[in-house]
């Protein structure tokens, strides 16, 4: 009789476990109001409706969980199985993850995302061999300069206080003779609330973020590169999934990276134009200015196809086609 209870009470706890929703930790660099965080907070949406609840995604934003750049490390090593990450931000582990931040090489959104296509496959690969699987890649809008002075050519860059937020936008501050402090945006109001920095290059999404007219009163349109986002996912905990649970992620990812892409172009004027109502002297950049930077991006380029050897040769290769 006893053993009979014992054993009862055993399958349903069993069954219980069998049936418990499985919670995931999802940590972003980017505040909740942000285009990536909005897209993917529907996503979680989304796949909690798709699964009846079965998977839970759990959003820690503005590096409230991880840091920006601490968010690649705890998937890989399994402290969290999800995590949104700026490419770009890695590309002084693999150059590949650093194409879509080469000054000049797709300046709009059709060739940002021909850029990506070209890149996916690589990217897939390179993350794959860390034990990481690619679920999607968005845009950020067009970067451009932002500065508390007014900058008509890359000679008023000298000597800015220069926030960069990887390693392409350090090595811009070098070729201009500004000086980088790498800040990532969860601090970038701070930074330029107490003069850390004065001047940086970044989207209007981030300007509209982080209130950018209560420090700097400058935005030039230069639409330069237009960098990712991406979502990966730690291929142990996709593989704890059932065959369900993972068509739905992936079916709600696909709608995600569609969705991301539109609402990123589509927001791109609405930024410019809050900037602007917030008091922002917000203009193409001069001629010369434009030329300054584009000799940057031709050093930046060849650098970048340097380094990113075969692998690169073959993503130049197929965006070019
Ligand atoms: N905003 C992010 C990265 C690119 C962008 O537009 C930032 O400034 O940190």
């Amino acid at each position: 009789m006893r053993v009979k209870a014992i054993v009862a009470a055993g399958l349903m706890l069993a069954a219980v476990a069998a049936q418990a929703d499985t919670k995931w930790d999802l940590p972003t660099g980017y505040p909740a109001s942000n285009l990536h965080t909005e897209n993917l907070q529907q996503m979680a949406n989304d796949v909690d409706k798709a699964t009846g609840g079965k998977l839970k995604i759990v959003l820690h934003p503005n590096g409230s969980l991880l840091k920006a750049n601490e968010i690649k490390r705890g998937v890989q090593t399994g402290q969290v199985q999800m995590g949104e990450i700026l490419m770009s931000l890695l590309a002084n582990e693999n150059p590949v993850f650093g194409v879509d931040a080469v000054p000049f090489l797709a300046t709009s959104y059709a060739d940002a995302y021909k850029l990506w296509q070209a890149s996916r496959p690589v990217t897939e690969k390179v993350l794959d061999k860390q034990g990481m699987k690619l679920l999607y890649a968005v845009a950020w809008p067009p970067q451009g300069i932002y500065a508390n002075k007014p900058i008509n050519s890359a000679a008023d860059m000298k000597g800015l206080k220069w926030r960069a937020y990887n390693p392409a936008t350090s090595r811009i501050a070098e070729l201009v003779s500004a000086q980088p402090v790498t800040i990532q945006a969860a601090d970038l109001a701070q930074a330029l609330a107490t003069g850390t920095v004065n001047s940086f290059m970044s989207s209007g999404a981030t300007g509209v973020d982080t209130k950018v007219w209560e420090s700097v009163k400058y935005f030039y349109t230069v639409d330069a590169w237009l960098p990712k986002n991406m979502l990966v996912v730690s291929k142990k905990a996709f593989a704890a999934l059932d065959k369900p649970t993972q068509e739905a992620l992936l079916k709600a990812v696909a709608d995600a990276e569609k969705r991301g892409w539109q609402v990123s172009e589509q927001k791109t004027k609405e930024y410019l134009a809050t900037l602007s109502r917030n008091g922002m002297t917000v203009q193409p950049p001069s001629p010369q200015l434009k030329a300054d930077m584009q000799k940057v991006g031709k050093v930046m380029v060849d650098d970048w196809a340097k380094g990113a050897g075969e692998d690169g040769k073959a993503i130049l290769d197929a965006y070019r086609k």
